[in-house]
């Protein structure tokens, strides 16, 4: 897989090279690329953004300098890449989008700041490619580097290859649609906390059955709303 991020923070991203998905990396299974977008203006001060026509608080990102650095990483043509815009006005991220980003060969993220980017950069490459616009929930951040460092985490893992045990990926929360269940490790006691018997027992088919309660149980306590599907 080939991730290409435009962002004006693009040392934001070097934490990319940590942990499963630096692995990842180096062994070529995820190709990363981040691009200045101030390598896309051509004033002195390196402008990227603008006061809103219409009025209004905050500034809006320009359309040249996004123009210039797609159609660099596009080519100015159709292209088979996914665009992915994250913002808060856009489709909530879930795991099954994170299962259909990874199942993409190119992806393309467009990291805004302010209060946004011009729409006609979405609009524009809307008729070249699949454009996406992506939220990581209802809540408010700066910009969109930490949504798509966390596109990029849940996305990549599910990238063939990228974790090691593919089994592990199974037993998680939400992929069976509930959250997931208490887990323990050694010692048995720890602070006068013991760990519930069945784990204890040997028993394969009560600890699965006890497990299935656990995250049932779990999912009707904080996220009822899971259950309705
Ligand atoms: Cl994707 N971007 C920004 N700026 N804020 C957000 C978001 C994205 N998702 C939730 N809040």
């Amino acid at each position: 897989m080939r991730i290409d991020i435009v962002t004006i923070f693009p040392e934001f991203f070097s934490v990319l090279d940590l942990s499963l998905l630096g692995r990842a990396r180096q062994s070529g299974l995820i190709e990363v690329a981040t691009h200045d977008l101030r390598d896309h203006t051509h004033d002195r001060h390196r402008t990227v953004d603008d006061t809103p026509y219409g009025g209004g608080a905050g500034m809006v990102m320009k359309p040249e300098p996004w123009g210039e650095a797609l159609d660099e990483i596009v080519g100015d043509g159709a292209s088979e890449a996914l665009l992915v815009v994250p913002s808060p006005a856009g489709e909530p991220f879930t795991q099954a989008i994170a299962r259909e980003l990874a199942a993409e060969k190119h992806l393309v993220f467009a990291c805004g700041r302010y209060e946004g980017i011009d729409q006609r950069v979405v609009d524009h490459y809307g008729e070249r490619m699949r454009v996406r616009l992506v939220s990581l929930g209802d809540y408010v951040l700066n910009g969109g580097e930490v949504a798509v460092m966390a596109m990029i985490e849940a996305a990549g893992r599910l990238v063939p290859g990228v974790v090691g045990n593919p089994e592990s990926l199974v037993e998680e929360s939400h992929e069976d649609g509930l959250l997931e269940y208490p887990s323990y490790t050694k010692p048995a006691s720890w602070r006068g906390l013991d760990v519930p018997s069945v784990l204890l027992s040997g028993n394969h088919g009560a600890i699965a059955a006890w497990r299935h309660e656990q995250q049932v149980e779990r999912t009707r306590r904080v996220r009822p709303e899971l259950l309705e599907g």
